[in-house]
């Protein structure tokens, strides 16, 4: 007796493709289910193997290469071989899995460029579901600064380009640790634009939180002093451009003086802010120390790719994100699940009212 093993996608198939082979008469003798191990351009795959034989005469059917298997065979000849290409040849090759055209999709959908696109795309795994699966490697390539939005040091120091939201941010912030029991304080060194002490104390007479200005040393030493007792200090700071060469090294004698230990620095960045404009503003403000980011601007946006992107290369953590000028409100801590409900195409709706802060 003979035994044959046909191998198909389905137990289903492989008896077809046996019966085809070998005539209607064979009988089935085992059976094997398996997954494919898959490549960088092949998924896993299920595979059933089946040994059968046939009691009666084998009726082998023709077996000859046909017209459209020929194609199939040119076409995978023509196919580079993927471990010769280059990340970047790899990106641009059509030989993408499913999952990768979807991944690919989702990226350019969110403005994630490189090397944040080329480093998901290189460890992109099958999967079921392409957007959950893109939006967790995502969020394990991201930094959230949940250690200082839990412990805060004294001093918070909001820095960035002009009218990137510093000032309004600062003032959402500090109502949300008034709110969580923490007494707190505002000092601006912006004594510089027009109406900028105003626009900070009105938020702070609103908020119930006190306000000091210092447009020099002394007075920023006295003001440290009034407020030593707080829990909080949040600083804020005019936004300087390189062209303001006195006003950069005025902010930097000034932030000297609260002390690098005992300071959390807060850079604005809008996410509406073009990514080599971020990194132009970042080396402007990067003398200050190293940065949490609270992405501002949300809401005049569709997408967060950008930020993130800029996040990732200057391997800058996420502390907050706002979504409105409305203050207190418009602010949430950033988190896995405020950054997914911000990005597009990943098939979840998880953002609620609930995710916002002062709600
Ligand atoms: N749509 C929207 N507007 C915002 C957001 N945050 C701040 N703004 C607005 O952006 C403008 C500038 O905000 P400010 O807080 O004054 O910015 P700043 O960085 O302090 O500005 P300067 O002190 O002039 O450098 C104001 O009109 C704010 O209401 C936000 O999340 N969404
Ligand atoms: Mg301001």
């Amino acid at each position: 007796m003979e035994y044959y093993t046909v191998v198909a996608d389905t137990y289903e198939n492989a008896v077809r493709k046996a019966k085809s082979q070998y005539g209607d008469d064979i009988r089935i003798h085992s059976r094997r289910d398996y997954m494919t191990h898959g490549g960088i351009f092949t998924r896993r795959q299920p595979r059933c193997e089946i040994v059968c034989y046939s009691s009666g005469k084998v009726q082998k059917k023709d077996t000859k290469v046909q017209d459209k298997d020929m194609k199939e065979f040119e076409r995978e000849a023509r196919t580079p071989d993927p471990s010769t290409l280059t990340a970047k040849e790899r990106l641009d090759t059509e030989v993408y899995r499913k999952e990768d055209e979807d991944a690919l999709s989702i990226l350019s959908m969110n403005h994630i460029t490189d090397p944040l696109r080329s480093k998901l795309m290189k460890a992109f795994p099958t999967a079921e579901d392409t957007g959950l699966a893109l939006s967790d490697m995502l969020l394990r390539s991201l930094d959230i600064d949940y250690e200082h939005q839990v412990h805060p040091k004294h001093f918070v120091a909001f820095i960035g380009p002009t009218g990137s939201g510093k000032t309004t941010t600062l003032a959402k912030v500090a109502y949300v640790y008034s709110k969580q029991g923490k007494d707190v304080a505002i000092i601006t060194l912006d004594t510089y634009r027009i109406g900028a002490y105003e626009q900070v104390k009105a938020f702070g007479d609103a908020l119930s939180i006190p306000v000091l200005k210092a447009a020099a040393e002394d007075e920023l030493l006295s003001a440290m002093e009034s407020f030593e007792k707080k829990d909080i200090v949040f600083i804020d700071t005019m936004g300087t451009s390189p062209k303001d060469k006195e006003l950069s090294l005025r902010l930097t004698s000034l932030m000297t003086l609260l002390g690098k230990d005992r300071t959390d620095l807060i850079m604005t960045i809008p996410a509406t802010m073009k990514e080599e404009d971020m990194r132009e503003q970042y080396a402007l403000y990067s003398r200050h120390g190293k940065p949490s980011l609270a992405i501002t601007k949300l809401d005049e946006t569709e997408t967060v790719g950008n930020v993130l992107s800029f996040a990732y290369s200057a391997e800058l953590p996420i502390i907050f994100l706002t979504d409105g000028q409305r203050v207190p409100d418009d602010i949430e801590k950033a988190s896995a699940k405020a950054l997914i409900a911000h990005l597009k195409g990943i098939g979840l709706e998880m953002r609620n009212s609930e995710s916002q802060l002062s709600k």
